[in-house]
């Protein structure tokens, strides 16, 4: 089996795990993101392993454990979702770093399903900011009569009870989405127009850093890959111009981990399409991702983030918990 990075670590403690979640249920058009993990996995054997902010090479001590995929294979929806939060729930106590490879961006409710056993949540996502990096605010009540669509991740995870959304990248939205931007207080939205204007862009964008650099508390991080320039990434769900630069996203990253009063507690990478004709999507995925862990491995580096219980092996077992089937009534 192809490992993250190629790395080949022991069957010891996990200090971060990938894990691949080959769900796709809702994605518009343009196929594929249920192989995305896999397609991710492979070309980021072609990535560098030295980091300059580390100045090491990854795993820079770490053990980098690529955990066997996801495969729930469950009737509905819903139970599809609990299957994916039983998957993740052992990854999130707090004494490894998790990683989420999708997969569709409608596997973020089942994340912050998960993210509720983190020790610094607290079983009260209020306590969680949530970093969006992403074309459009997937702030949707229901698309086609769906509300777990890909296009309502973000108005879930809100409805979940997260404490904060920090959005950017956003240039595809609908007026329902503008109005919740607007009227939720909670939601930060920083727009493509703006951050990406050739006269006033660099003024928006400090802005953004700075909201960032003030988080404060357990965050998690969830870039839809198509908040990067539809051009660097023709092969997502649903790719779209006007986007963020491979330098933003990457400044972006760097700036949350480093965060003073911030922990990054978890990350996705998501909406990962596989590119026939070149390797450019999964590449410029597994470049992102490989940003994630090194910028997770610099925190912890310098003491801005610490295992928070006693450390185990990767034979983990998931914890009960009250599932989206089960406090919807089932389907
Ligand atoms: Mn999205």
């Amino acid at each position: 089996m192809p490992t993250f990075l190629g790395l080949r670590p022991d069957d010891g403690d996990v200090d971060i795990a990938i894990l691949p979640l080959h769900y796709e249920l809702t994605t518009s058009y343009g196929q594929g993101t249920a192989q995305g993990p896999q397609a991710c996995i492979e070309a980021s054997a072609q990535v560098e392993l030295y980091d300059v902010q580390l100045n090491d090479d990854l795993p820079a001590g770490l053990s980098i454990h690529t955990i066997p995929a996801w495969e729930g294979d469950e009737p509905t929806l819903l139970q599809q979702l609990d299957s994916m939060t039983g998957y993740l729930i052992p990854w999130f106590k707090g004494d490894c770093f998790p990683l989420c490879l999708g997969g569709e961006h409608g596997i973020l409710p089942s994340i912050m399903e998960a993210a509720r056993h983190h020790p610094l949540v607290e079983n009260d996502l209020s306590n969680l900011t949530v970093v969006q990096i992403d074309a459009h605010g997937d702030l949707r009540e229901e698309l086609d009569g769906e509300p777990y669509s890909h296009a309502c991740a973000a108005a879930r995870a809100l409805d979940a009870g997260i404490g904060s959304l920090l959005q950017v990248g956003i240039r595809a939205f609908s007026k329902e989405e503008h109005e919740r931007m607007t009227i939720d207080e909670r939601i930060t939205t920083f727009f493509a127009k703006d951050t990406q204007s050739p006269c006033h862009g660099a003024q928006h964008w400090n802005q953004w850093l700075e909201t960032l650099s003030s988080i404060k508390g357990p965050a998690h991080l969830t870039i839809d890959i198509d908040g990067l320039d539809g051009a660097l990434v023709p092969a997502t769900g649903t790719p779209v111009p006007g986007g963020l630069t491979y330098w933003q996203v990457n400044e972006t990253i760097r700036t949350l981990f480093n965060a003073p009063n911030a922990v990054v507690v978890s990350a996705d990478v998501n909406e990962i399409g596989v590119q026939k004709d070149s390797p450019l999507t999964q590449f410029t995925a597994a470049m992102l991702a490989t940003n994630v862990v090194s910028s997770h491995a610099f925190a912890r580096k310098n003491g801005m983030w610490k295992a928070l219980e006693t450390r185990s092996g990767p034979n983990r077992q998931a914890t009960d918990f009250r599932g989206f089937s089960q406090s919807n009534g089932g389907e």
